[in-house]
């Protein structure tokens, strides 16, 4: 859809469309509250500056805008599975709905000033490595607070299982400096170390590569960020895994959307349903994963 009809479909003053790189569609959103900015492809998150803070929401500033594929940064969507397919590994990593155009379904504003949009996936687009008749929606609540609801409806007739992740890449002022409060004695796959299954022990730090599954946790986290006295409050309804991410120095270095040093100043903490996490959605039945952001005051 061009930009001139997605401005006329949805005309709302808080909205505008704009390309990025060829026909790379984002969303922006400005309301009195915060400025967002979402992609079509993936209905991506790629921004969101709550009114007088620094922006939340990290994005590599040498991220690709081309279609197919993944934006590095913003909250990618993982889904129907996260991380490496269980069974087959010529399929992509955290699954295919985020390198792929969602259809913008609706654009509201509230009685408070936020703004609400509906994305879909549809799934007549194209032909992906997944056969039962669903739906895929999304919805985001762009205020002062971002909250995200990601809802999968099973059409078909025989349950299915799903991994999925909002897999949200934080700013921090320096990665060495945060810490992450909210799962203390939790257990966790370590990937890292071969994922191994150990016990978190007191606040999370990262000093070092950082790859994470934590298991049968409905917890709240909190980035508690000193340098930019700020604490980013994660509050989740329908997930029981979270996954905390810092690539590191080396990592980085080979990753082409991203600057050497990038790593300082980003931290993924994922709402997710990941590992023996997995979601059965039963037919006829709809399974919502959501998370809200908020900040406070150190
Ligand atoms: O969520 C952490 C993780 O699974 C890491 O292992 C790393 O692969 C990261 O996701 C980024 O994955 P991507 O496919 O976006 O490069």
């Amino acid at each position: 859809m061009d930009l001139q009809t997605l401005n006329e479909q949805f005309t709302n003053e808080n909205v505008n469309f704009s390309n990025r790189g060829d026909d790379f569609t984002i969303v922006d959103i400005h309301n009195e509250h915060a400025d967002a900015s979402i992609c079509l492809q993936g209905a991506q998150v790629i921004s969101w500056t709550p009114a007088g803070e620094m922006p939340v929401i990290w994005t590599s500033d040498t991220a690709y805008y081309q279609h197919g594929k993944s934006v590095r940064g913003g909250v990618p969507i993982c889904w129907p599975w996260f991380g490496a397919h269980a069974k087959d590994d010529t399929l992509p990593a955290h699954g295919f709905v985020r390198t792929q155009n969602w259809n913008l379904q609706s654009v509201q504003s509230l009685q408070d000033g936020s703004t609400v949009l509906m994305f879909g996936f549809d799934f007549s687009t194209g032909t992906y490595p997944w056969d039962s008749r669903s739906e895929l929606t999304i919805k985001i609540i762009i205020g002062k607070r971002l909250e995200m609801y990601l809802q999968t409806q099973n059409n078909d007739e025989q349950a299915f299982n799903i991994t999925e992740a909002l897999h949200t890449y934080f700013r921090v002022s320096d990665v060495r400096q945060v810490t992450i409060a909210g799962l203390e004695d939790c257990r966790y796959l370590d990937k890292v170390d071969a994922f191994k299954e150990k016990k978190q022990n007191g606040k999370i730090t990262i000093n070092s590569e950082v790859d994470r599954v934590y298991l049968d946790t409905s917890n709240e986290c909190i980035i508690e960020d000193s340098g930019l006295q700020r604490k980013i409050v994660i509050a989740k309804s329908g997930s029981l895994s979270t996954v905390v991410w810092n690539p590191w120095e080396q990592k980085t270095r080979l990753m082409k959307d991203m600057e050497p040093q990038d790593y300082l100043d980003m931290l993924c903490v994922e709402t997710a349903n990941a590992a023996t996490n997995a979601i059965t959605v039963n037919a006829g039945e709809a399974h919502t994963m959501s998370v809200a952001y908020a900040l406070e005051r150190f």
